[in-house]
């Protein structure tokens, strides 16, 4: 059976026969047609998931690890909006979301009905492209352009770069009433390729800029992993006048570049800066994480700054963008690389050079630190399971991360599109749902206190583990200069409390582990990456003190560059 209305049940024909399989579930009442025409497709996975703003960050979680467009959908008023910061992490993180959301008719909005609010185009700044379904098909044109709009709404997650559209679906009453079949034939329009490329003029002065450039820095920022572009990028940087930058969340670890940004960039002086300042800076991939880097070469600006991106070609982060290159980076990179002449010089050497003394540093100043959240980050990336997916809360978590030289094949993500402690939990949980790996999030104890409805959730995988830095507060407010100069630091900024997770936990029937100590973490990882009775995930909560965080890691940064 599917809803009677023909415009829902075309779109989920047409979401079928384009691949798609997956949709998450709000409850509600004005959605019926939708959840009747997909829940009982049988090509569809319909999942339920009670809050809308955790539905859409478990969505987002798992359109992230397959690739796939995910759709969600959700009854209309208050419900729309709480898929707004999982929409706004999707389009800033190119993941592609088919958000549906259920509607009253228009000559009812603004007229005291229930449960409405002015929903049309309601995700205005931070969606591809909004829509409206027209709910009935009553003549062939009614019919060509619901399949026009389906098409178009769908190939828009997945082209020319992924992200999420919106389609605002107002349905009039009766919504509950079904039909066995429509009788329509609904028709695939597949996407023209883009295929953007730099004319051969254009592209013989990126060449040449190149060839005479003596220190080329590349910089990559948050992407998938990607084999064949690593493996240009090996060529690319087998240069001594070619240095990479990278973060865990670039997945690029190539073995060609400093992966470390902060504890290299960090200990530049002032009379270095010609060293490892580039005249060439080469970006590409999505949002960076070092806010040093960014201070660095803002301040110190190269002659030249191309960024390569498909879409975001004119992003300038480094405020000294010259050129924009609308290019996938890979193709930028096959075709760079048969042109360029390899060149001598010491801007490479002087980089990794300086990233091995940090690393030498870093070894030491570990080896006798105190308890702390640094210790502990070291504690767990040694001890976490080969070929993990490695999800980092906002906050510290992804910036302590930082400081390790990424390791044993993880996959790293972090929601770094708009850097929300609103949703790491629920996105980690729908990559578990997906991908099959040991996939662990760990997240500060605000982020998870924030996200504990992703507990509310009967699709939580035994492979999901949670680890909570319990710091009592926002930790970062006492490391970043600013907040410890005020009077507000500990109610206002790190908004300080005494809770846990021990209760939570035990609510949903989730595993839970706490450690206070380094002795007691190393016992307890190996228990809480067992598997747990009836293949439920796990909660491990580490308390750290927040009086000594801060200060450790900033000995940590003013022993690099002693
Ligand atoms: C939705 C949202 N609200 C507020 C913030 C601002 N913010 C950034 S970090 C942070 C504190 C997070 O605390 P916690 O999760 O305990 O991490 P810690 O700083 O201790 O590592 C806050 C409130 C944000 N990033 N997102
Ligand atoms: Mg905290």
């Amino acid at each position: 059976m599917t809803s009677d209305k023909a415009g829902i049940a075309l779109l989920a024909e047409i979401f079928v026969k384009k691949g798609m399989e997956h949709i998450v579930i709000s409850p509600g009442s004005r959605n019926a047609p939708v959840i009747l025409s997909f829940a009982q497709h049988p090509q569809i996975k319909a999942l339920s998931i009670i809050d809308e703003r955790s539905a859409a960050f478990f969505a987002l979680g798992m359109a992230q690890q397959s690739k796939q467009t995910v759709a969600i959908t959700c009854t209309s008023g208050s419900a729309a909006l709480n898929y707004a910061p999982a929409i706004a992490e999707a389009y800033y993180q190119k993941i592609p979301l088919l958000v549906l959301t259920a509607d009253r008719p228009q000559e009812l909005i603004d007229q005291g009905d229930g449960q409405t609010i002015r929903q049309q185009n309601v995700y205005a700044n931070y969606i591809k492209k909004s829509f409206e379904l027209p709910e009935n098909i009553d003549s062939e044109k009614d019919f060509e352009n619901a399949v026009q709009i389906i098409n178009e709404a769908i190939n828009l997650t997945q082209y020319p770069v992924a992200g999420p559209v919106h389609i605002n679906m107002p349905f009039t009453e009766p919504i509950y009433e079904q039909v066995a079949v429509h009788d329509f034939k609904p028709k695939v329009i597949n996407p023209e390729p883009l295929n953007k490329k730099p004319g051969k003029e254009e592209f013989q002065i990126f060449v040449k800029t190149w060839n005479k450039s003596s220190k080329k820095l590349l910089i990559a920022g948050m992407m998938d992993y990607q084999p064949d572009l690593q493996k240009v990028l090996k060529e690319i940087t087998n240069d001594e006048t070619v240095m990479m930058l990278s973060e865990t969340t670039s997945n690029t670890n190539g073995g060609c570049s400093c992966n470390c940004i902060d504890k290299t960039v960090s200990t530049i002086s002032e009379n270095e800066i010609d060293d490892f300042c580039p005249d060439l800076l080469v970006t590409f991939g999505g949002h960076v994480i070092s806010k040093m880097v960014k201070a660095f070469l803002r301040k110190n600006k190269p002659a030249a700054h191309w960024h390569i991106d498909l879409e975001n070609y004119k992003m300038n982060t480094y405020q000294c963008l010259t050129n924009g290159i609308q290019m996938s980076p890979l193709n930028f990179f096959e075709e760079l690389l048969p042109t360029i002449k390899k060149a001598k010089g010491t801007f490479k050497e002087d980089w990794q050079n300086r990233s091995i003394r940090s690393e030498e540093r870093h070894t030491i100043f570990l080896s006798d630190c105190e308890y702390s959240d640094l210790k502990v980050f070291e504690t767990l990336l040694e001890n976490l399971p080969e070929e993990s997916n490695l999800h980092l809360g906002n906050s510290t978590p992804v910036r302590y991360v930082q400081l390790f030289i990424p390791g044993r094949k993880f996959i790293y993500n972090s929601n770094r599109g708009v850097s929300g402690i609103d949703g790491t939990v629920s996105t980690a949980a729908g990559a578990a749902f997906v991908n099959h790996k040991p996939t662990t999030i760990i997240t500060g104890d605000l982020g998870f206190l924030y996200d504990s409805n992703a507990l509310m959730n009967h699709h939580l995988k035994e492979n999901l583990r949670i680890i909570i830095i319990n710091n009592a507060g926002g930790g970062i407010f006492r490391f970043i200069p600013g907040p410890d100069k005020t009077g507000e630091l500990e109610e206002f900024f790190e908004a300080k409390h005494t809770w846990n997770a021990k209760y939570i936990a035990k609510n949903f029937d989730v595993p839970y582990y706490s450690c206070r100590d380094l002795d007691e973490l190393k016992k307890t990882l190996p228990l809480f990456y067992k598997q747990m009775p009836n293949n439920r995930p796990a909660i491990l909560e580490v308390f750290t003190p927040n009086d000594k965080n801060a200060e450790i890691l900033r000995s940590y940064f003013i022993y690099l560059k002693d």
